[in-house]
């Protein structure tokens, strides 16, 4: 194989989808050339791991319908972007390099929460802008076009494959941010060479991949006779849908069972406000009452009901569907995947990083709701769960990236009364047009309340009597 593809963020999603993606694109047509230069973006874990097995590691699927534990050999080089800032340029100045495809996770754009931009504000932006090898991803990309625009390597598209409404829209807000604010000499031929160049389509990914643990590993050199120390697990079902806005050549990922489609953006409502938004919930209910997983949280008939009616009550009547997919299917589907046994999705994980994914997965279903003149009484459930989550979680333990701001905002007296206006008003994550709205904060207190003083059994009573 030929390297063709520079991805960054080489994580278990990217490995157990991209990478799988893309071999099968590669095993159908016969072309070499999509092979994956991958850089790992905070830790170099990734890359230690699969340099000295040549890029090559194991899918493992769980779940039924599962297929035979599979190596995958589509990553050519694994390198540590954090380590190698000025590989990613060179990479994807490369003339062979066709695509950048991203899953570098919501926090990892560097978004202004206060204007959806490019957060200027961040140190790291800063520094990157000042010139030094640039850490971030948006400062990664950008600096590599740059390097590309100068030596004429010719066009390419920028893949983000992140939860994230109009991911790649936003991803070129993002990198043209990033260009204007260079000095002038730099930024004005560079603008004019990303128009006429560089292409960011929009795409939804879907495919639910734990994080690895010592056990997969044993289990895996079991059946494989070899240790695997970058083996990922995942459920069987995987699901791509791309926007066919390509600046130049791509593998034919249609051969894989990739969906090109001109309706994304229908897509991403039903994923993110359907799926995730039901993660979400399941793992801020499950951590409030010892859960570890999601398959235990979904196991638990009230919280259940919690998710099928958020689903059908508060999503359903306010997203427009896709084509083709038929909305009581999907939510019963996406019920039965959280009920997979085997894949010891945890709560903790899911329940990461909340700052970064309730106002994209719920807060759109909140503002939906009243807008229509009703209660987004499940949507509402959820937040209060997060809210719940994050005053009872020491800031050192909070896996979130806004952590200390959001203990900063907490009162040391922590009740539904206390904690719920203490959150909304912070702006990093709600905006006075969300938290303002008449019978959300009472909203999220009734159910603070019910969560913190009865658990299930309240929400139990709740759900099928209220
Ligand atoms: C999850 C997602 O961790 C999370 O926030 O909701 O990673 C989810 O598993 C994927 O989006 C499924 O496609």
């Amino acid at each position: 194989m030929k390297p063709g593809i520079v991805h960054l963020g080489l994580g278990a999603f990217a490995r157990a989808h991209t990478a799988v993606f893309t071999e099968r694109a590669m095993a159908a047509t016969g072309e070499p050339e999509w092979g994956i230069v991958g850089f790992t973006q905070r830790s170099d874990a990734v890359a230690r791991q699969l340099a000295p097995q040549d890029g090559l590691f194991t899918v493992t699927e769980r779940g039924s319908g599962a297929a035979p534990l599979r190596i995958v050999s589509s990553v050519t080089e694994a390198l540590s972007g954090r380590d190698n800032p000025g590989t990613v340029a060179e990479r994807i100045a490369s003339e062979t390099t066709k695509v950048v495809t991203l899953t570098i996770t919501e926090k990892g754009y560097r978004i202004d929460p206060r204007t959806g931009g490019l957060n200027a504000a961040d140190e790291h932006v800063q520094s990157d802008l000042a010139g030094r090898p640039p850490l971030t991803a948006i400062g990664q990309i950008t600096r590599g076009l740059q390097q590309r625009s100068r030596t004429d390597a010719g066009p390419i598209t920028v893949v983000s494959c992140d939860n994230l409404p109009g991911n790649g829209e936003l991803t070129r807000k993002l990198v043209h941010a990033f260009a204007a604010a260079l000095p002038s000499v730099e930024s004005g031929p560079l603008m004019s060479w990303l128009e006429m160049n560089v292409t960011f389509p929009n795409t939804i990914v879907d495919r639910m991949v734990p994080a690895t643990t010592r056990g997969d590993l044993d289990a895996v050199e079991r059946e494989l006779g070899l240790r695997d120390e970058a083996a990922v697990v995942a459920e069987p079902f995987q699901q791509w849908v791309i926007e066919d806005n390509f600046a130049s050549r791509r593998p034919r990922w249609e051969d894989a069972g990739a969906l090109f489609s001109t309706d994304v953006a229908a897509w991403e409502a039903a994923k993110l406000r359907l799926l995730n938004a039901s993660h979400s919930m399941l793992a801020y209910l499950g951590l409030a009452s010892g859960k570890t997983t999601i398959s235990d949280a979904v196991g638990e008939d009230a919280f259940l009901a919690a998710c099928s009616r958020m689903m059908s009550e508060d999503v359903l009547p306010t997203i427009t569907l896709p084509v083709g997919l038929d909305g009581e299917t999907y939510c019963a589907q996406v019920l039965g995947r959280f009920a997979n046994p085997a894949l010891g999705h945890t709560t903790a994980k899911v329940g990461s990083d909340g700052s970064q994914k309730i106002g994209l997965r719920l807060l759109s279903t909140v503002r939906g709701n009243f807008d229509a003149g009703r209660e987004p009484r499940w949507a509402a459930l959820a937040v209060a769960a997060w809210m719940r989550h994050v005053a009872t979680t020491s800031a050192g333990r909070l896996d979130d990236p806004l952590a200390a701001e959001l203990h900063a905002a907490l009162p040391s007296r922590r009740t539904a009364a206390t904690v719920v206006p203490a959150l909304l008003g912070c702006r990093s994550i709600f905006d006075a047009d969300v938290a303002d709205r008449p019978g959300f904060a009472d909203l999220l207190t009734h159910w603070y309340r019910i969560i913190d003083n009865h658990g299930p059994d309240g929400l139990r009573n709740e759900i099928h009597h209220g």
